[in-house]
C-alpha cells in the first residue's frame, strides 16, 4: 500500500473535519441500517482526534463498544475512469465502512491504515455517503488485548496496558484518484559498498498491466539526477553517496514512473535514505559505527484530542526533543502516525518501532490495571487464533514502514509474559514472521522486570535485548543505594549474553511543583536522583547501547490508586512544560546547562 499523494498522476481529496457521530451503546447501528441514511440523533465529532475527550459527557470518555461516524462527500467530476480509493490512516480498534449503502471494507488493529477501491461505488461529480462504524472493544484475539467484563452497573472493559483506551479515527481519511493501472507498492532496501551506496527497489504494478512499464529514476536532495533504471526490479548504484545518519537524515528522492504506450499513466515519489543498521556482539551498528541511544518511549497523549495526530503537537514535541538532546524514540506501545516516521526520516531522528502487542501479561498489574485472575496465555485468552492477529499485525507493520530509514529495530511486544514454556511457543514464530518480511532489520521485543536473566525464555530469540527496569521506583522504592546495586547485578548477567543491551524504560513517576529536601519519592529531586543513580549503571556496563527515559510526557491511563490524574513519570508535563529532570537530562545529553 502506498501513502496518499498528489502529483500530476494522483490526486487526494482530504477528508478531515467534523463528522456526525453517534455512540452505539446497544450495538444496533448494523441490524438497524444506519449506513442506509443519517445517523440517528448524532452529534458532531472532529477527524482527526480520539472520541473520548472532546465533548464533557463521562458516557462517551467511557464508552465500550461500536460508535458510528458519517459524512458526505463530492467525488471530484475530474475523476471520471479513474481509479477512486478511500484510504483511512487508522481506526482504532476496528473499523466497518459503508459508501451508502454497501459496505466496502472492514478492518483490524486500531494503528495501521487501511484502505479499498471504491470505483464501483462511486459516481464522480455526485456526492456520496460514507459511514464508519468504529469499534473499541479489546478482546482475548485483539492486539491489545482485553476483556470485557459484565458487571451490575454495565459493561467494564478491562486490559493490563498503562495507558487510557482512547478510540476513534485518530489520523486522516482520505479519498484519492489514480489510473485504474498503478503503481501499487514498492519495497526499498539500500547497502553501502565503501563510498558508494546501493539502492534495490521493488515496485509492484496493479491492474490490467498489459504493456506498462516501470522506470525509476533517483535525484539527490538538490532534485539532481544520480541514477536511473528500467523495469519493475533493479539496483542502483550512487558513487560518492550521502548517507542518512542520526542526526542528519539526508534523503534522495525515488520517483517511480510507469508508462503505457510511452505515456506516463503513474508515477509516485518515495524518500530513500542510504544506510545499513547491523548488530555485532554487543555493539549497535548504524552505517558501519556503534549508535547510543538516547531518548525516550513516548506516547501519541495529548490533552483534548488523545490520540488524535496534530502536526503541531508533532513539531512541538520534536522540538522538545531536539532541544533535550534526544536521538530516538521508540514508538511505546503501538504505531504511531506516519507524519512522525516522515519528520524522523527528514531529521535524522532514530525510531524503534512497535507493534500494538502490550498488555499480554496477565501477572502484570499488581492492582493497576484492575483486571485480575486470567492466565495468559491459554485456549480460553491469548491463544494461537491471537497469535495470528499478532503474526498479521507484525506484517502490517512492516509493510507500512519498511522503507523508512530511521525504522532501525522492530520491536514486537511490549512486556509480555516471557518466562514461561507457553510464551517461548508463542513467540518463537513471531520472530520468524518479522525477519521474513525484514531480512535488513534487528527484531527484539521488550523484557519486563519479573522475566530477569536467566528466567526470560523469548530473549534466547531477539537481536537486541531491550530492557524496562524500575529499581528505585516499583522495587527498592526511595531506596537508591539498594537499586543500584541490584540493578547493576542484573544488567551484569544480561550483558553476558554478548548482545547490545538497551534500556527501553526507566522512570519515576514525579509530580510537577512537589519538592523535597531529601529527595522523596514523587519530588522532582527524586526523579533527578533517580535519573543519576541509572546513568552511573549504565556508565559501567559497556553493552548498554541506549537509554530511553520513561516517558517523555505524563499522560492519560486507566483510574487507579497510582496513577495521579494519569502517569506521572514524564520529564515533560502532559502539556509539555519541563520538569526539573528534563534540564538535568539536556546536561547530560547535549552536555549544556
Ligand atoms: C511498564 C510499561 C509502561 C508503563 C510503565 C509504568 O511498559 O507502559 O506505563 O511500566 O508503570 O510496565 O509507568
Amino acid at each position: 500500500m502506498l501513502r496518499p499523494q498528489d502529483n500530476a498522476t494522483r490526486e487526494t481529496k482530504n477528508l478531515d473535519g467534523l463528522w456526525s457521530f453517534v455512540l452505539d451503546p446497544a450495538g444496533v447501528g448494523r441490524a438497524d441500517r444506519w449506513f442506509a441514511g443519517p445517523l440517528p440523533v448524532a452529534g458532531e465529532m472532529a477527524v482527526p482526534s480520539s472520541y473520548n475527550d472532546i465533548g464533557a459527557d463521562p458516557r462517551v470518555r467511557n464508552h465500550v463498544g461500536p460508535v458510528w461516524y458519517q459524512r458526505s462527500v463530492w467525488v471530484p467530476a475530474g475523476w471520471r475512469d479513474r481509479r477512486i480509493v478511500l484510504h483511512l490512516e487508522s481506526a482504532t480498534h476496528r473499523a466497518k465502512v459503508w459508501v451508502d449503502d454497501v459496505e466496502v471494507v472492514s478492518h483490524e488493529g486500531g494503528y495501521l491504515p487501511f484502505e479499498v477501491d471504491v470505483t464501483d461505488h462511486v459516481r464522480p461529480g455526485a456526492e456520496v455517503r460514507l459511514s464508519v462504524e468504529v469499534d473499541n472493544t479489546l478482546s482475548f484475539q485483539s492486539i491489545p488485548p482485553g476483556v470485557v467484563e459484565d458487571t451490575p452497573h454495565g459493561k467494564r472493559q478491562r486490559y493490563w496496558h498503562d495507558f487510557f483506551n482512547y478510540a476513534g479515527l485518530h489520523r486522516s481519511v482520505w479519498l484519492y484518484a489514480t489510473d485504474p493501472v498503478h503503481l501499487d507498492d514498492v519495497t526499498v532496501r539500500t547497502d553501502l559498498d565503501g563510498l558508494t551506496g546501493l539502492v534495490h527497489y521493488d515496485v509492484e504494478v496493479a491492474g490490467e498491466s498489459d504493456g506498462s512499464e516501470v522506470a525509476v529514476v533517483l535525484s539527490d536532495a538538490d532534485g539532481n539526477e544520480v541514477a536511473a533504471g528500467a523495469g519493475a526490479v533493479g539496483t542502483l548504484t550512487v558513487p560518492d553517496v550521502k548517507r542518512w545518519q542520526p542526526g542528519e537524515g539526508y534523503l534522495y528522492e525515488l520517483e517511480l514512473q510507469l508508462r503505457r504506450d510511452g505515456e506516463l499513466i503513474d508515477r509516485y515519489s518515495q524518500t530513500v535514505g542510504v544506510r545499513t543498521v547491523a548488530v555485532d556482539g554487543t555493539r549497535f551498528l548504524i552505517n558501519g559505527e556503534p549508535f547510543h541511544f538516547t531518548g525516550f518511549g513516548k506516547h501519541e497523549d495529548i490533552g483534548v484530542l488523545g490520540k488524535g495526530h496534530n502536526d503541531a503537537y508533532m513539531l512541538h514535541d520534536f522540538g522538545l526533543l531536539e532541544w533535550i538532546g534526544a536521538n530516538s524514540l521508540r514508538t511505546s506501545h503501538y504505531p504511531y502516525s506516519e507524519s512522525v516516521l516522515d519528520y524522523a526520516d527528514r531529521h535524522g531522528f532514530v525510531i524503534i518501532d512497535e507493534t500494538a502487542a502490550v498488555g499480554l501479561n496477565m501477572g502484570l498489574g499488581g492492582g493497576i490495571f484492575g483486571a485480575q485472575g486470567y492466565q495468559t496465555f491459554s485456549p480460553e485468552t491469548i491463544n494461537d487464533t491471537t497469535q495470528a492477529v499478532h503474526a498479521r499485525h507484525i506484517r502490517e507493520l512492516i509493510a507500512r514502514d519498511k522503507n523508512h530509514p530511521s525504522v532501525v529495530l522492530w520491536s514486537i511486544a511490549n512486556e509480555p509474559e516471557s518466562e514461561t514454556e507457553a510464551a517461548e511457543d508463542y513467540f518463537r514464530p513471531l520472530f520468524d514472521v518479522a525477519r521474513e518480511a525484514d531480512p535488513t532489520r534487528p527484531v527484539g521485543f521488550v523484557n519486563v522486570m519479573m522475566a530477569p536473566h536467566g528466567k526470560c525464555r523469548v530473549s534466547q530469540f531477539a537481536d537486541v535485548l531491550m530492557l524496562n527496569r524500575y529499581y528505585g521506583w516499583y522495587v527498592f522504592t526511595g531506596d537508591l543505594d539498594a537499586a543500584e546495586a541490584a540493578w547493576e547485578a542484573e544488567l551484569t548477567a544480561w550483558a553476558g549474553d554478548g548482545k547490545p543491551i538497551l534500556i527501553t524504560e526507566y522512570g519515576a513517576d514525579t509530580y510537577p511543583g512537589l519538592h523535597s529536601i531529601s529527595a522523596e519519592p514523587w519530588s522532582e529531586e527524586y526523579q533527578i536522583a533517580y535519573l543519576d543513580m541509572n546513568h552511573r549503571v549504565f556508565d559501567r556496563i559497556e553493552a548498554v547501547v541506549g537509554e530511553q527515559v520513561w516517558n517523555f510526557a505524563d499522560f492519560a491511563t486507566t483510574s487507579g490508586i497510582v496513577r495521579v490524574g494519569g502517569n506521572k513519570k514524564g520529564v515533560f508535563t502532559r502539556d509539555r512544560q519541563p520538569k526539573a529532570a528534563a534540564h538535568a537530562l539536556r546536561r547530560r545529553w547535549r552536555g549544556k546547562s
